[in-house]
């Protein structure tokens, strides 16, 4: 028996702050959230969306140490740049916290602490890289060297982004730091591990039986063979001098480990959003009948359905991920994006480049999303869909309907007579419409959600182009006012149904319609609109993508390409 879900609580990974946020993230994380949070908004939901700057890490350091400055303005200038960015696009988060905040690094310690008094972490002294140049132990992304498994010669210590694969500084072939270059040497150092070996029986039940229909393959498949490989005790300290100080006496130049805190950073960004709206931030982390979803990119599944969940299963008293629908990978012209080789459409410069286009890419990385393989983002594919499928199926028809209701009516809703076989059909469609999108939506398959919205469009046409009410408008006018109200029904439908994924847009047409703030439970009527009800003068929702546009953007790439040879 499903339990009554009371209200949902929705994170996306948090982005580094050591760069800005890229079509890949959009595709994999913020898009599928955003959609979900909208559409439960929609459903009048009780729903937090959350996310934030991930601000803590080596690769934040690395890059203070190559621009020569402290880490803490390479975090405020990406935090800004990413925040404003996803606010561009219309990635609707409750709240965007950041985990260099102080009430997160409250939060984190308070957790590690809580662990730690309860004797549940397990202390070992180890030998760690060491990097006698730079005097400094090296933490996992300070060490380079050979997959041990796909032979990628860009190994980091503690992931292989090539394949994902979660390795240990020690698995790397001929490592060599990060820093000097150097072959590091080996030294001890002392450490707080999660015994996440103590928590593999309760992984395997909660997981791989409790959760064998419910989440994705991919996501299931990654996280059975972790555990089919049986799980050590992960380090959650590193000796670094950025990051949330371990509190235990005597830790001094020790940090928790940026995955250790950066998921308790959704807890923390959920009590600022409490703290800010006055609200009580425990249900949405504690309550039984709160459903709790992370959106994720498919490099995070481990440290979000394995590591997380256990130090929340030690700590006690939390709720459990309900599901993780992570994405594949997005690919961009046939290849990986690489911030570091800046082979990357940047969602800020998207934002500037088109600025009036942002549901056409929302839409595009919907559509093409990776969402059970890895998936190829090209520009011509993105002007193709732009130009076919917005601007030709669902802009041409809402603007075929405006126009000819200021053409024929003063822009007045036409009363509906008798209605015809056709009318009752295309109604009767209508009223699907809502529940098939709701469905794929719940199934966190938004692909296909967002195509039904792109089909009751084509439903529309279809209708328009089969009644031609413009060759009954001077013969038959109770007939062409009839079609035109049922067509105007289906645009109004369209305005409410097409928001969780184009919002620019839906608010545009709900305008246009003069409807109000119409809900989920609206659609799918064929009544939306009254009679005499003012509809505004036509205004394109999307605008055509010219070839010279691509080209400048292809031309972008191949010098980025350039550069980087
Ligand atoms: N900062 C994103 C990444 O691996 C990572 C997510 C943290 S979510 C708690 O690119
Ligand atoms: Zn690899």
């Amino acid at each position: 028996m499903t339990k009554e879900v009371k209200r949902y609580t929705i994170t996306a990974a948090l982005p580094y702050t050591n760069g800005p946020v890229h079509i890949g993230h959009l595709a994999g994380v913020y898009i599928p959230s955003d959609i979900y949070a909208r559409f439960l908004r929609s459903n009048k939901k009780d729903v937090v969306f959350v996310c934030g700057s991930d601000e803590h890490g080596v690769p934040i350091t690395i890059s203070a140490k190559k621009e020569g400055v402290a880490p803490q303005q390479v975090v405020d200038k990406y935090h800004k740049v990413i925040g404003d960015a996803f606010k561009g696009l219309g990635i609707s988060f409750d709240i965007y916290h950041r985990t260099s905040d102080k009430l997160h690094h409250e939060t984190a310690s308070s957790f590690f602490d809580h662990l730690h008094k309860n004797n549940l972490f397990v202390e070992k002294v180890t030998e760690q890289y060491f990097d006698e140049k730079e005097n400094q132990f090296l933490a996992d992304r300070y060490i380079t060297g050979t997959c041990p498994y796909c032979k990628s010669e860009e190994a980091y210590g503690d992931q292989c982004e090539a394949c994902g694969a979660s390795l240990s500084a020690t698995d790397l072939i001929e490592p060599k730091s990060a820093l000097s270059g150097n072959k590091p040497l080996m030294k001890e150092t002392k450490h707080w591990f999660l015994p996440l070996n103590t928590y593999e029986a309760w992984l395997k039940e909660w997981i791989l039986e409790g959760h064998k229909s419910d989440w994705k393959s991919n996501v299931y498949g990654q996280c059975k063979s972790w555990l089919d490989q049986g799980l050590q005790p992960r380090a959650v300290t590193r000796d670094l001098d950025w990051g949330i100080p371990v509190p235990v006496k005597g830790a001094e130049g020790k940090v928790l480990y940026v995955w250790f805190d950066a998921p308790i950073g959704y807890i923390s960004a959920t009590k600022q959003w409490a703290k800010d709206n006055g609200k009580d931030w425990a249900p949405y982390w504690k309550s039984e009948d709160t459903k709790l979803v992370h959106f994720i990119g498919k490099d995070n599944i481990v440290f979000h359905c394995v590591i997380f969940p256990s130090m929340l299963k030690a700590h006690g008293g939390y709720i459990l991920p309900d599901n993780v629908p992570a994405n594949e990978f997005l690919n961009l012209e046939g290849a990986k994006i690489s911030t570091s080789r800046n082979w990357a459409v940047w969602l800020h410069e998207y934002l500037e480049d088109f600025s009036d286009m942002q549901d056409a890419m929302r839409y595009v990385l919907c559509a093409t999303a990776p969402e059970s393989k890895d998936n190829d983002f090209t520009w011509k594919d993105f002007q193709t869909r732009n130009n076919s499928e917005l601007v030709g199926i669902y802009g041409n028809f809402i603007n075929r309907v405006l126009v000819l209701t200021h053409k024929y009516y003063g822009g007045l809703t036409p009363e509906r007579s008798v209605l015809s076989d056709d009318d009752r059909s295309v109604i009767s469609e209508l009223k699907l419409f809502p529940d098939k999108i709701a469905k794929a939506i719940h199934a966190y398959r938004f692909r296909e959600a967002v195509m039904e919205v792109i089909n009751l469009a084509r439903l529309g046409n279809k209708y328009l182009a089969e009644e031609e009410p413009w060759k009954l408008v001077k013969t038959d006018e109770a007939r062409t006012k009839t079609i035109m109200n049922v067509a105007l029904q289906v645009a109004a439908n369209l305005s409410i149904i097409s928001e969780p994924f184009m919002p620019f847009s839906a608010r545009k047409l709900g305008a246009m319609l003069g409807l109000g703030q119409l809900t989920w439970k609206d659609a799918g009527s064929d009544a939306l609109l009254i009679q005499g009800s003012q509809i505004e003068k036509a205004e394109l929702l999307f605008r055509k993508i010219e070839d010279t546009e691509i080209e400048n953007q292809l031309k972008k790439l191949e010098a980025s390409k350039l550069n980087n040879q």
